[in-house]
C-alpha cells in the first residue's frame, strides 16, 4: 500500500471502530510498543490463548512483537494485563489494594472490564487492565481490543487486511464494563457439502481441530461462546479426539445438534450403532450409545435431550406422544450417573422442532432447566414465542435460526439471502418475548454468511443496542471495519441491498417465470441488479489492492454472481417470448442465455482463485438447474429456443406496460400513524422485498379493538375509477407466534366503512404445508378484501392494529384487470404521502 493511502487507512481504522467506546488516543502516555502482556500461569489455557492472539494481533499492526510475562515482577514499564478476577495474582492485588473496582463484573456470566491504571504498582508506569468475570470475559475483552486497534474478526476467514501503523496510543482514562445479554450466543455449521466439506479437506484434511482452531477464534473474537458441529458424515468427537481440547483451548461450548441427542452425532449411529434407531424396540443399545456420549464429553457443553427419527425425521407420532418424556427421563438419568452430579447441573435443551414443536403444543413436557429451544420454520420466520404470563423456566427459552437451509420448498445454500433487517425484526420478538438463554443460527458452510453472522452475534450480545433504524448505521460500521472508513457508507449500500434484492426470491427459487416480461417488471429487477453492480465495481476500482480480496467475498462476488444469475434468467424469459412471436431476436437472446450461463462458472472460478487458492471450493454449491427441492448433483442450462431465419414472423417487440388500474402504497407512505393506547407506529426501514415496512411497537402489546381512535395508519389515496376494489396488504411471512387459532390479525377499511379484520396466518395452524411453501418462497404473505368506492377521487385507507408481531409491506387497491406482478406493482402513491 502507498504511503499516503495507508496514512489515510490508519486515520480511518483507528477512529471509531465498532461500537464500543473508544480506547485509542492520538497521543498519549501509553504507548503499545513499550508494554508487555501479562497473564497469570494459573490462568486456563483460553486466557493464555487470547493473550497470545492479542500479542500476534499487535504484531499484525505494529510489526513488533511485544513479549508475554507470566510474573508481574518481570515488567519494566507498561502492561497489558490479562485475567480473570479470579484467578489473576496481579488483579487481585489490584482488587485489595482498591486500585480496581471489579464491581460492574463481579459473578456477572462472560462480563469483562477493560480499564487503564496510572502506576499501578511499583516500577510499573501504566497498566491497560482486561479483566474477566470468567475466562470468556476474559477473552471477550482481549478482542475488543484486538477490534480497535484495527484487527477484524475476519481478517483471517475473509481476508480482511490489517492496517500498519508505528504506535498504538491508548488513552489515559479508559474504564469500560461489558457483558452480553444472550447467555448462549452460536452457530451451526451444516449443510456442508460440497462446499465447505471440500475445502475442508484440501486444506485441513477435514473437520478436525486444526479446522475447528480457526473456526473457534473466529466465533470467539465475534464473541459467540456456542457451537454445533459439522455433522453431514461428521462426527465432531469421534472424528478427531483434538476436537474437544480445541473447544476448551477457545472456551466454546459444544452442543449437538436439535435432533443428535446426548453429544452423539447422527453419523455415530451409523457407524457404530447397532439395530434400530427406535426407543420401543431398542432401547438398551440406544442408552448405551447416549451414556458413551456423554463419558466421553467432559467438556463444557449443552446436551440436546429427546429424540427424533433417524436421519433428521419425525418419529411416528404414537411413539413420540407415548415415550419423549420417558426418552428425556432416561436421558437425564445417564446423564446425572455418568456426572456424578444431579443432571439439573448439566445444561441441556430440547429442540422444538419441526413436528415436535406440536408434541410440546400437545402437552408433553420435560423438566424445568431443560432450555425450550424455539425453531424458526426453516425460513427465517420464527413459529412460536413463550406467552408474556407464562411461568418463568429455570432453564428458559432459545431460538434456533436459519440463514441457510436444507429442504422444502427448496435448499437455499448457495449465497447470503438474509437481509439484516429482517433477521433483527424476529430476533427483536424473541428478546422481548424473554428468549434470551441460546440463540444458535445455522450458518451452513460458514461463508457467505459473514455479514449476517456478524449481527446474529453483534446483535445477540446486546439486542438493546441496536434499534431497527441503527441498522443502516451498524451496516456502515462493520464495512468500516472491513475496508476503512472512505466507502463504508457506499458498501452499507450494496451489503443491505444485494441481500434485499436476494430475499426476494432465493436463487435457487429463480426461474424464467419468478418476474413478468410483459409489464416490464423483469427489466426493472435486472436493471437493479446491473446498477448495484456498477456501484459495486465502481468501488473495487478505487479501493487499494489490499482489500481487493476482502472486498470480492464480502461484497463484491454475490452481487456479481446474483446479477449475472437474474440476467441469465431474464434471458431465458426473453428468448421464449420472442421464440413464441417468431422475433428475429430469439437467438441473439439463446446465446446471451449460453454467455450467462458460462458466466457464472467463471465467477465462481474468480472466487476459488483468490488469495493464491485460499477459498477453493467454497463457492461449489450447485445453484441452477434445481427440478425439486433437494439439489442438482450438477448445474444444467436452461431450455432456450433458436429459430431457423427463414422462420422469423415479426421483427417487432410488443411489450405491454401494467394497465395501472391499481394504487400501489409502500407502507412507510402514510399520511398520519395514530398511535394511541401505547402503541407506536415504527417504520422498519429497507425491511421487505420493495421499500420499507411498518409495524406496531411495542411488540408485546396487547390485542387491540380496532374502531373508534384505535391505533391506525391512514394512507390517502386518488382513484379516478369507482366500484368495487381489492386491497391485497402485503405483508412479511410473520406465523402464527403464539399458536392462536385466529392467528395474527389485523384490521383494514376505507372512509367510514367498519373494519374488517383479517388473519394473517391462522392457515399456519392446520400446518398447510402448502400455504406455508408460498409464503416462504415468495418471502411474502398477501391477503385481500373487497371494499365498495361510491366516487372516484380521494379516500382514506385506514389499517388498523389488531396484533403485534404483523409487519405490513405495501398496500394494493386493485380495480381489476391489472396485471400481476411478482412484486406487486409499483408504488404510485408516494407523492400523496406525509414525507
Ligand atoms: O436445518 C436443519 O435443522 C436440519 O435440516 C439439519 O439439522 C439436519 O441435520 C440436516 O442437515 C441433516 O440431517
Amino acid at each position: 500500500m502507498k504511503s499516503n493511502l495507508l496514512a489515510v487507512f490508519l486515520t480511518l481504522c483507528l477512529s471509531g471502530t465498532g461500537w464500543a467506546q473508544g480506547i485509542l488516543a492520538d497521543k498519549s502516555s501509553f504507548a503499545i510498543t513499550s508494554a508487555v502482556i501479562y497473564v497469570d500461569t494459573s490462568e486456563t489455557e483460553l486466557v493464555k490463548t487470547a493473550a497470545m492472539l492479542l500479542q500476534q494481533d499487535i504484531e499484525l499492526v505494529i510489526g513488533k512483537k511485544i513479549p508475554i510475562v507470566t510474573a508481574i515482577s518481570q515488567v519494566r514499564k507498561n502492561v497489558i494485563a490479562i485475567g480473570t478476577i479470579q484467578q489473576s495474582s496481579f488483579l487481585k492485588q489490584l482488587v485489595s489494594q482498591k486500585r480496581l473496582d471489579p464491581n460492574a463484573i463481579d459473578g456477572k456470566w462472560e462480563a469483562s472490564l477493560i480499564q487503564t491504571l496510572n502506576k499501578p504498582a511499583p516500577g510499573i508506569s501504566q497498566a491497560l487492565i482486561v479483566a474477566g468475570n470468567d475466562r470468556r470475559g476474559a477473552a471477550y475483552g482481549v478482542f475488543d481490543l484486538s477490534k480497535q486497534f484495527g484487527v477484524s474478526p475476519w481478517y483471517w476467514w475473509a481476508d480482511v487486511p490489517v492496517a500498519k501503523q508505528n504506535e498504538i496510543y491508548i488513552k489515559s482514562d479508559v474504564r469500560i464494563a461489558d457483558a452480553p445479554k444472550v447467555k448462549y450466543r452460536g452457530l451451526f455449521i451444516n449443510d456442508e457439502a460440497p462446499a465447505l466439506s471440500g475445502w475442508t479437506k484440501e486444506k485441513f484434511g477435514g473437520f478436525n481441530h486444526n479446522f475447528y482452531e480457526k473456526f473457534f477464534e473466529l466465533v470467539l473474537r465475534l464473541k459467540g461462546n456456542y457451537i454445533w458441529p459439522a455433522m453431514w458424515g461428521n462426527a465432531f468427537y469421534a472424528d478427531d479426539s483434538l476436537n474437544i481440547k480445541a473447544a476448551d483451548k477457545y472456551g466454546i461450548v459444544i452442543g449437538t445438534s436439535h435432533h443428535e441427542p446426548l453429544m452423539r452425532a447422527h453419523d455415530e449411529w451409523r457407524r457404530y450403532g447397532s439395530g434400530p434407531w427406535n426407543y420401543e424396540t431398542n432401547k438398551n443399545k440406544l442408552q448405551q450409545f447416549w451414556r458413551d456420549g456423554i463419558r466421553r464429553a467432559t467438556n463444557e457443553k449443552i446436551v440436546s435431550v429427546g429424540m427424533r427419527g433417524d436421519g433428521d425425521a419425525p418419529m411416528s407420532r404414537e411413539t413420540a406422544t407415548a415415550l419423549l418424556e420417558q426418552i428425556v427421563a432416561d436421558q437425564r438419568t445417564i446423564i446425572s450417573d455418568v456426572t456424578g452430579k444431579p443432571a439439573a447441573e448439566t445444561p441441556q435443551l430440547w429442540a422444538l422442532y419441526k413436528e415436535v414443536q406440536d408434541y410440546y403444543d400437545q402437552g408433553i413436557r420435560v423438566p424445568d432447566d431443560v432450555t425450550l429451544l424455539l425453531s424458526d420454520d426453516n425460513w427465517g420466520n420464527l413459529r412460536k414465542l413463550p406467552g408474556l404470563n407464562e411461568k418463568p423456566r429455570k432453564g428458559g427459552y432459545g431460538i434456533y435460526y436459519h440463514f441457510d437451509y436444507v429442504g422444502g420448498p427448496r435448499n437455499y445454500k448457495w449465497l447470503n439471502t438474509n437481509p439484516l433487517p429482517r433477521i433483527w425484526e424476529q430476533m427483536h420478538l424473541a428478546w422481548e418475548y424473554k428468549v434470551r438463554d441460546i440463540w444458535i443460527v445455522n450458518v451452513g458452510d460458514i461463508k457467505p454468511m459473514e455479514f449476517p453472522i456478524s449481527f446474529f452475534l453483534d446483535y445477540a450480545w446486546d439486542p438493546e443496542k441496536i434499534d431497527a433504524d441503527q441498522l443502516q448505521h451498524y451496516t456502515e460500521n462493520w464495512a468500516a471495519n472491513q475496508f476503512g472508513k472512505q466507502y463504508a457508507k457506499e458498501i452499507a449500500f450494496l451489503l443491505a441491498k444485494y441481500a434485499k434484492y436476494n430475499s426476494r426470491r432465493k436463487p435457487e427459487l429463480l426461474d424464467a417465470n419468478t418476474y413478468t416480461l410483459r409489464t416490464g417488471e423483469w427489466k426493472m429487477v435486472v436493471d437493479e441488479y446491473t446498477d448495484l453492480l456498477k456501484k459495486a465495481e465502481n468501488i473495487n476500482n478505487v479501493l487499494p489492492a489490499a482489500y481487493k480480496d476482502a472486498y470480492f467475498q464480502l461484497v463484491l462476488h454475490p452481487i456479481k454472481a446474483c446479477a449475472n444469475l437474474n440476467a441469465m434468467y431474464y434471458h431465458v424469459a426473453l428468448n421464449k417470448d420472442a421464440y413464441l412471436s417468431g422475433r428475429k431476436e430469439t437467438n441473439m437472446y439463446a446465446d446471451q442465455v449460453k454467455e450467462l450461463y458460462a458466466n457464472d462458472s467463471l465467477i465462481t472460478r474468480q472466487y476459488h482463485q483468490l488469495n493464491s487458492g485460499k477459498w477453493n471450493h467454497l463457492m461449489s454449491q450447485t445453484h441452477i438447474g434445481y427440478t425439486y427441492w433437494q439439489q442438482p448433483n450438477q448445474q444444467k442450462m436452461p431450455v432456450v429456443q433458436y429459430i431457423p431465419s427463414d422462420s422469423i414472423l415479426s421483427t417487432t417487440s410488443t411489450p405491454v406496460r401494467d394497465t395501472k388500474r391499481s394504487v400501489a402504497i409502500s407502507a412507510d407512505q402514510y399520511a398520519q400513524a395514530i398511535n394511541n393506547n401505547g402503541i407506536t407506529w415504527k417504520i422498519l426501514p429497507d425491511h421487505g422485498r420493495t421499500g420499507s415496512a411498518i409495524t406496531p411497537f411495542p411488540v408485546t402489546a396487547s390485542e387491540q379493538k380496532p374502531g373508534g381512535n384505535s391505533p391506525r395508519l391512514q394512507y390517502d389515496i386518488v382513484t379516478d375509477q369507482e366500484g368495487t376494489c381489492t386491497i391485497n396488504a402485503y405483508f412479511s411471512p410473520t406465523l402464527n407466534l403464539f399458536r392462536d387459532e385466529n392467528g395474527l390479525q389485523y384490521a383494514i377499511s376505507v372512509d367510514d366503512e367498519l373494519p374488517q379484520i383479517i388473519s394473517l396466518n391462522k392457515e399456519d395452524k392446520t400446518s398447510d404445508k402448502g400455504i406455508w411453501n408460498k409464503w416462504v418462497a415468495e418471502n411474502i404473505i398477501i391477503k385481500s378484501t373487497t371494499h365498495e368506492i361510491a366516487k372516484a377521487g380521494k379516500h382514506t385507507v385506514k389499517f388498523w392494529m389488531v396484533n403485534p408481531g404483523v409487519v405490513l409491506q405495501k398496500l394494493v387497491l386493485d380495480f381489476g384487470g391489472s396485471e400481476q406482478r411478482y412484486l406487486g406493482p409499483e408504488e404510485t402513491a408516494a407523492k400523496n404521502a406525509k414525507n
